[in-house]
C-alpha cells in the first residue's frame, strides 16, 4: 500500500526572506536531486571543463561550470574564452520547465512561470573549505528572477540588502534540495556563501561531498 502522508506531506512552508526573495526548504525530492547530481557529472565532463574563474588575479575558490552562456567575470560568452575556447553545452528544455515550475511555487501564483525563459545555467561546486563573497548578480542585462537550487551539503547563506555588502544582511541555512529565487526588489540583493557545512549531504542525494549550486537565469543576450 503506499501512503497518502509520505515525506512530501511533511510542511515545508516557503518563507519570504525579503520581497521578491523566497525561500522553499526541500523543494527537489532526493530522486531529483541524484539525477541533477548525475546531471552535473555530465555537465563537468563536457565541452568546456569545470574551473574556478579568475577574479581581479584571483581564484576563486568555487569552481564554475556553464550552459547555454559561458559566465566569465563580469560578462556572459557563447565560448569559453578563459578556458579552452569551447561552446558552452546548450541550455537544456528541462530547465527551462525546472525553472517556470520554480517561480510558481516560490511565488504560489500559477501563472508566474509563464514569461520566464532562463537562458543560463551557473553550476557552482564547493568542497568544503570554498566559500564566495558578498557580491550582486549584475551581469544580465535581464532584470528576471535567479532560481538557485541546492544539493550535497548545506552552506550558509547570507542574503544582504542592495546598497551595501555589509549589514543589514540575515544569514539562513541552505539545504539539499532547497530552492532559492531572488527577483524583483532583491534581484539585484547582495548575497554570499560564508562556509559550507562538510559530512551534511543525505544520503541519497547522489553527491557524497560537498555542495552543488545550480542558478538559472535570463541573458538578455542574444
Ligand atoms: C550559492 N549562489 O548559492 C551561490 N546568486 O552557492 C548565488 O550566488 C546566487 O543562490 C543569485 C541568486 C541566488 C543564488
Ligand atoms: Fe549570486
Amino acid at each position: 500500500m503506499t501512503t497518502l502522508f509520505g515525506d512530501d506531506f511533511l510542511e515545508r512552508p516557503r518563507r519570504d526572506i525579503a520581497p521578491g526573495a523566497t525561500h522553499v526548504p526541500g523543494w527537489l525530492s532526493l530522486q531529483q536531486q541524484h539525477w541533477l547530481s548525475d546531471r552535473f557529472r555530465e555537465w563537468v565532463d563536457g565541452p568546456v571543463p569545470i574551473r574556478a574563474a579568475r577574479v581581479r588575479g584571483h581564484e576563486m575558490s568555487v569552481r564554475t561550470v556553464c550552459l547555454g552562456w559561458h559566465w566569465q567575470p563580469y560578462k556572459y560568452t557563447r565560448e569559453a574564452t578563459d578556458v579552452n575556447g569551447n561552446r558552452v553545452l546548450d541550455f537544456p528544455d528541462w530547465m527551462v520547465r525546472l525553472g517556470r515550475k520554480a517561480l510558481v511555487d516560490a511565488t504560489g501564483d500559477p501563472r508566474a512561470g509563464d514569461d520566464y525563459t532562463p537562458d543560463t545555467a551557473l553550476v557552482n561546486y564547493y568542497d568544503e573549505n570554498a566559500h564566495m563573497g558578498m557580491h550582486q548578480d549584475s551581469d544580465e542585462r535581464s532584470t528576471a528572477p535567479v532560481v538557485s537550487l541546492s544539493i550535497g551539503d548545506s552552506c550558509q547563506f547570507r542574503f544582504g540588502n542592495t546598497v551595501t555588502r555589509t549589514k543589514p544582511y540575515e544569514d539562513i541555512d541552505l539545504a539539499s534540495g532547497d530552492l532559492f529565487v531572488f527577483g524583483g526588489p532583491s534581484r539585484l540583493a547582495f548575497h554570499g556563501i560564508p562556509k559550507v557545512y562538510p559530512g551534511t549531504a543525505p544520503d541519497g542525494c547522489g553527491l557524497a561531498h560537498g555542495r552543488i549550486n545550480i542558478t538559472l537565469r535570463v541573458t538578455g543576450l542574444s
